[in-house]
């Protein structure tokens, strides 16, 4: 039966509307409507301590946090990253005139595969830019030793990795910096927003004035800085929705397990994994289908759940490698598995006012399209 009303990839949590209304009238009462406010300071202090990480500044949305720790960091030349991400990775690379450099993922995890990592870096490589696709971890402690090794600084694009953690740490202790995202789509968001973690203060002080246009005091601009500011109703709204966020993770979780039960038995579509030593935040759901085992392409599976008002999403494809913007100036056969994995790949829909009931009849329909 066609679902009534369509389902798409996700839906975002909303905190009940009196409490963010609360703070609207805060809001109106200072008139401090940005330009880190009292909100702005809230919202930092509470993340500091649901993140674990020892300092951590807030910005317009993730991609601004990535773009701006980069410029912080005064790299130069190449940086190792993987293209099976979104967008937002390698235009934050090349946007800061620094070349990527394409690695592999790997087959189990589709995280960046740290000896492909290690197979890309010459003496122009200045860092390592992972990412934890999907929320899931990165080989974070092989990440580690390679960076010592070669001296690289390591940038996480953390935007997936809201609240997971790896052996008991939260992700936003690995690294030089970790980027999150607090967009709409995410497990957690602010409407739009984000944030980067780190430790060294000397970095925080150089990210914090790039977020506003290189502003060092009223009589100083000592960078080339951009407007990235997180605003009072984007940092108000991350704070509502900080109180339920683990709850939407429960209700994730749950989902997840009935997807579990229908797929998981079914010839030629692989899962995502459950990593070992880590605490997941069941951000996506992704599916690899291989067609020659199951019966029925990832297409033909997109198009039979968009039939019945499901909107299934191919994240991550195409590969950023693979981008017309680039103009063919990288070869994605250099990245076997990332380019397997993309063709392959659809992403079911997943956020804690899904039913489990909606759940179910999706992972119907999908197993339905095999030939088992
Ligand atoms: N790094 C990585 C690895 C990322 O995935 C992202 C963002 C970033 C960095 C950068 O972070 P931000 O600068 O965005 O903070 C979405 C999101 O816009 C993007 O944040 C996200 N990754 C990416 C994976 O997904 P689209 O173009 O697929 O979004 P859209 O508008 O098609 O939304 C998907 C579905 O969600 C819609 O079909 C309906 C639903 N939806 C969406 C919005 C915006 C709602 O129900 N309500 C909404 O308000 O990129």
């Amino acid at each position: 039966m066609k679902f009534t009303k369509q389902i798409f990839v996700t839906s975002p949590a909303l905190p009940p509307i009196e409490e963010y209304v609360e703070h609207l009238k805060d809001i109106w009462q200072s008139r401090q409507l940005t330009n880190m406010g009292r909100f702005h300071q809230e919202f930092q202090t509470a993340l500091i301590s649901y993140l674990q990480t020892e300092r951590i500044d807030l910005f317009t949305n993730g991609h601004m946090a990535l773009e701006l720790s980069l410029q912080a960091l005064n790299l130069t030349g190449e940086v190792v990253t993987t293209p099976f991400t979104f967008a937002s990775t390698t235009h934050a690379i090349v946007r800061n005139g620094l070349t990527p450099v394409f690695a592999d993922i790997k087959p189990d995890d589709f995280t960046i595969d740290p000896k492909s990592i290690e197979e890309h870096i010459t003496d122009r490589t200045s860092a390592i830019m992972p990412v934890h696709v999907y929320g899931n971890v990165c080989d974070v402690e092989a990440i580690e030793k390679i960076a010592k090794k070669y001296g690289l600084k390591v940038i996480y694009d953390a935007a997936h990795a809201f609240g997971v953690k790896y052996k008991n740490k939260g992700v936003a202790q690995f690294g030089d910096v970790s980027c999150f995202s607090f967009h709409a789509t995410k497990i957690f968001h602010s409407v739009e927003g984000g944030a980067a973690t780190f430790t060294d203060p000397d970095f925080g002080r150089r990210l914090s004035r790039l977020k506003n246009f290189g502003i060092k005091s009223p009589d100083c601009v000592d960078g080339v800085g951009a407007n990235a500011k997180m605003n009072e109703f984007c940092a108000a709204m991350g704070l509502c929705n900080l109180r339920y966020v683990d709850e939407e993770i429960k209700k994730r979780k749950k989902i997840t397990e009935v997807y579990r039960e229908i797929l998981s038995p079914i010839e030629g579509i692989a899962l995502n994994p459950v990593q070992k030593d880590v605490t997941p935040n069941y951000a996506y759901f992704p599916v690899v289908i291989d067609e020659r085992q199951f019966g029925a392409s990832r297409n033909e599976v997109m198009e039979a759940l968009a039939e019945n008002g499901v909107v299934a999403r191919k994240y991550f494809y195409p590969l950023t490698n693979t981008f017309d913007c680039f103009h063919g100036e990288f070869d994605a056969a250099e990245t076997p598995v990332a380019l397997h994995t993309a063709k392959r790949v659809l992403t079911l829909p997943l956020y804690g006012s899904l039913s489990l009931d909606d759940a179910k009849r999706i992972g119907e329909i999908v197993a339905g399209c095999g030939v088992g």
